[in-house]
């Protein structure tokens, strides 16, 4: 087989963007390395989901109260272990489990960053073939280096992210992430075990006619929210509308498309549910950071996620994020 010297592969890629900081150490490229390592694991693992025994409840309820799938559990290993053993990252915290995770061995107490993920994301779907995701947001600490990270690491506003990524397990495989110069994807080459620069700096479309929300709790949504849905289906002069909706129910590939393609995702608070269901370090955060990054914006109807100082580990927020313009409408609605 031809190799193909036109690619670039990440590492290439994060190895000389280094090249402008003379002062980097190297250790975020290393924290995403490792982290497009686990989900290459993952990936294999999701991709022979139906064949194999893996697929199912583990019989464990998470710590937000919902069942557990095994193979979220074995990419919430997946991640911890390789995040352990490299020499980037002091701690994580995951969706999957109730605490954080400080490592406390010689070489993570003097490492620079922590980790939060959601291992994997809309796993209601794995059964029924549907594309699912991993998101991630890396902080530097706040703590000293050298000794063992605490809550405060982890409970920062997500406006001190320095990098925040997901990968997106669909028809290919791709990991975006993006860090204050922009927003980055790789398509994994499963030929060669890559991740390969495929979409280089990622801008979102200021408009687009893509609003994705479930539908099936209208009425438990504020009359601000309803609103503005109802304005998205009516055609309308000055917002080009009817929209198109569009709603997988897998947060990271609703968001993918309406970043590459231009969109609105929301998940509003309902009547029984007022901070809605996403949690704001795992999920909100993250893509409010990329989506801001690739020229959108997100809120929580209130003020923009990224601002919110969070107090809990697994706290929810209603999330609203998407093209710039379409936000703007949103928000003379809420
Ligand atoms: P999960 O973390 O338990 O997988 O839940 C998060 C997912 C998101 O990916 C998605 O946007 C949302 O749940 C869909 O929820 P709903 O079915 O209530 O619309
Ligand atoms: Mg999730």
């Amino acid at each position: 087989m031809n190799f193909n010297r036109q690619i670039q592969t990440l590492d290439e890629f994060t190895i000389q963007q280094l090249r402008d900081f003379p002062e980097a150490t190297g250790e975020l490229s290393h924290l995403l390395r490792n982290i497009g390592l686990a989900a290459k694991r993952v990936n294999v693992e999701v991709n022979k989901a139906g064949l194999v025994d893996i697929l199912g409840d583990a019989g464990t309820i998470n710590v937000q109260g919902e069942e557990v799938k095994k193979l979220d559990v074995f990419a919430n290993d997946q991640f911890t272990r390789v995040l352990h053993h490299g020499i980037a990252c002091a701690g994580i915290a995951s969706e999957e489990l109730d605490d954080f995770v400080a490592f406390d061995d010689a070489k993570s107490i003097n490492s620079k960053y922590v980790c939060l993920f959601d291992p994997l994301d809309g796993s209601a779907n794995i059964d029924v073939n549907v594309s699912i995701g991993t998101i991630f947001s890396v902080y530097r600490r706040v703590t000293p280096v050298g000794t063992v990270v605490t809550r405060e690491d982890f409970l920062q506003p997500g406006n001190q992210q320095v990098a925040a990524g997901y990968v997106v397990y669909g028809s290919s495989t791709m990991m975006v992430y993006a860090t204050r110069r922009g927003v980055n994807g790789f398509t994994l080459d499963p030929s060669i075990g890559e991740w390969t620069l495929s979409h280089p700096d990622i801008t979102c479309p200021d408009k687009g006619r893509i609003y994705s929300v479930n539908h099936g709790n209208f009425f438990k949504y504020d009359e601000g929210v309803r609103n503005y849905i109802t304005a998205c289906q009516q055609k309308d002069k000055t917002n080009g509308g009817p929209y198109t909706q569009r709603y997988i129910g897998s947060m990271v590939s609703d968001v993918h498309r309406n970043l590459i393609k231009g969109g609105i995702f929301m998940y509003p608070g309902t009547t029984g549910k007022p901070n809605g269901k996403l949690r704001l370090l795992y999920e909100c955060n993250p893509f409010a950071f990329i989506v801001t990054k690739a020229g959108g914006r997100a809120t929580n109807g209130t003020i923009p996620t990224l601002d919110v100082i969070p107090t809990e580990l697994h706290q929810r927020s209603p999330f609203f994020v998407g093209s710039s313009r379409m936000m703007d409408e949103l928000e003379t609605y809420l």
